[in-house]
């Protein structure tokens, strides 16, 4: 399923094979955690963006509207209008970071709904089957993610329960996918390394899911409060010990610098709420750095966010003119930055290809991050 086309230095260019299509890596799948971009983004937009993959929430689904409504629309491809590939979070990551009065047991968390408040459980089965109804290409793994600090102890039990979680995550999303009304027969899994910054649980937790033969995965609990430095330190030890000859995903990871320096420790997949967010904040990438829209020198800069930019914001309107829509609160402003970041961020995923293709990875990423630190 995966092809690994070529290997400069450690960062790694491939293809992942699925039934929505392949995936050219490394790539950034674009963020729709409750079915929708942010930002009054559609689907259709997202092509004109050049998103490869879409990213959607397991809980936020479950919540709202429910798993079984998207089923029996046809599952989340047909409900969102999107015939591209799809990977769902497991719920793992927003059981932890949106609820309140959590409980954390051996079968699964014990949780309220960050909406209503509604009591809640969910285990590795009842995430699998979640995401069975949503029909995704990719299923995570129900993992926990430790928060940061964490001491030795605590993080040795929880990684020795999430390696129990997926082992269960694997049997019934088995026995799921051979149901005869599911959605998607062929959905994937993807495991999750845990392990906070200890790089001797990590890489051990890394080799006994490695032994498990999925079809990718994933390295979470990273982008939790450690330093840039200390994620740099764990990805160095760790990936080479998962699969090369499979897709490493790191997981709501990061920065345009964060992705470079990872790509050039072998991840070839990334997700993040950065260029959604930052947008609707007006906040806008440019390759020397980041614009704030806001900001009262704009007013008159009748310039495209950033020259010789082909997004669909840049094809069109000024600075001056998004500046006026985001300080008249006029929806079309926060719209044209998250596409604007959208482009940015799946553009230099093509460049970071390239770079890899031709062998010349080193200097295009450092070619890159001076240039975000050039002040304009
Ligand atoms: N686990 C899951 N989703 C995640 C994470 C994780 O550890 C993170 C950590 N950066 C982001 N999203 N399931
Ligand atoms: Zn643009």
């Amino acid at each position: 399923m995966y092809k690994l086309l070529n290997i400069d230095g450690k960062a790694k260019r491939g293809e992942f094979h699925t039934t929505h299509g392949v995936i050219q890596t490394p790539v950034f799948m674009n963020v729709g955690t409750a079915a929708a971009i942010k930002g009054a983004v559609s689907t259709k937009d997202l092509e004109d963006v050049k998103c490869q993959v879409e990213l959607s929430n397991t809980y936020h689904l479950h919540l709202r509207p429910g798993d079984e409504v998207i089923k029996k629309l046809g599952g989340l491809h047909q409900f969102m209008v999107w015939d591209k590939p799809i990977l769902t979070d497991s719920g793992g990551f927003q059981v932890f970071s949106l609820t309140s009065l959590r409980k954390i047991k051996e079968e699964g968390v014990y949780f309220s709904s960050h909406i209503d408040g509604k009591k809640i459980f969910m285990g590795p089965e009842e995430s699998m089957q979640i995401q069975s109804n949503l029909g995704s290409t990719i299923a995570m793994a129900f993992d926990e993610c430790p928060p940061y600090p964490a001491t030795r102890e605590y993080m040795k039990s929880s990684v020795d329960r999430t390696t129990r979680w997926l082992e269960r995550c694997k049997v019934e999303l088995n026995r799921l996918n051979k149901l005869e009304d599911t959605i998607n027969p062929n959905q994937l899994l993807f495991g999750i390394n845990q392990g906070g910054t200890y790089e001797d649980m990590r890489i051990e937790h890394a080799k006994v899911i490695s032994e498990l033969d999925l079809p990718g995965y994933a390295i979470g609990g990273l982008a939790v409060g450690e330093s840039h430095s200390e994620m740099y330190r764990i990805l160095e030890a760790v990936v080479p010990h998962l699969p090369q000859e499979k897709p490493t995903y790191l997981m709501g990871v990061g920065t345009p610098e964060n992705i470079l320096e990872a790509v050039d420790r072998g991840v070839d997949f990334f997700d993040c709420v950065y260029p959604t967010r930052n947008g609707r904040h007006g906040h806008v990438y440019i390759n020397q750095g980041k614009l704030n829209l806001f900001n009262a020198k704009f007013q008159l800069d009748d310039r495209p966010i950033e020259e010789g930019c082909q997004c669909p914001a840049c094809q069109s309107y000024s600075r001056a003119y998004i500046r006026h829509l985001l300080k008249a609160k006029e929806m079309l402003g926060m719209r044209l930055c998250v596409l604007h970041n959208l482009y940015f961020y799946n553009t230099m995923m093509e460049e970071i290809r390239e770079a890899i293709a031709n062998n010349r990875y080193q200097e295009y990423k450092q070619a890159k991050i001076d240039g975000f630190n050039v002040k304009v």
